[in-house]
């Protein structure tokens, strides 16, 4: 049931959704009870830390984006960077 809930992350002025393929391993990942989930996006490795709900590079972990788990239809800017038509 990784189709129920969406997971965004912080832009400018409101939500981007995480990619189809991120929010399955976001979804499975906080569902098993883990505390972080790594994503590679565009070649740079994220960490997905589910306790304090940001995500940062692993790089760099000073640059943190807000994070969150919520139903799919929210308002949200478009997809991973791609905006909404
Ligand atoms: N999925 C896709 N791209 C990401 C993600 C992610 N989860 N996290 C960071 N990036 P940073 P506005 C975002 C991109 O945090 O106008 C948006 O997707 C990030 O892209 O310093 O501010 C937009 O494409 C940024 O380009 O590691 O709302 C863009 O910002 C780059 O990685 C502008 O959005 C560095 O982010």
């Amino acid at each position: 049931d990784t189709e129920k809930y969406q997971w965004y992350y912080e832009g400018r002025n409101g939500w981007w959704k995480y990619d189809e393929r991120s929010n399955i391993d976001l979804e499975t990942s906080y569902s098993s009870g883990e505390t972080q989930c790594l994503l590679l996006l565009a070649g740079t490795i994220y960490c997905v830390d589910f306790h304090n709900m940001v995500q940062f590079r692993r790089s760099d972990p000073t640059k943190r984006r807000k994070i969150k788990r919520d139903i799919p239809t929210l308002p949200s800017k478009g997809i991973a960077g791609i905006k909404k038509p």
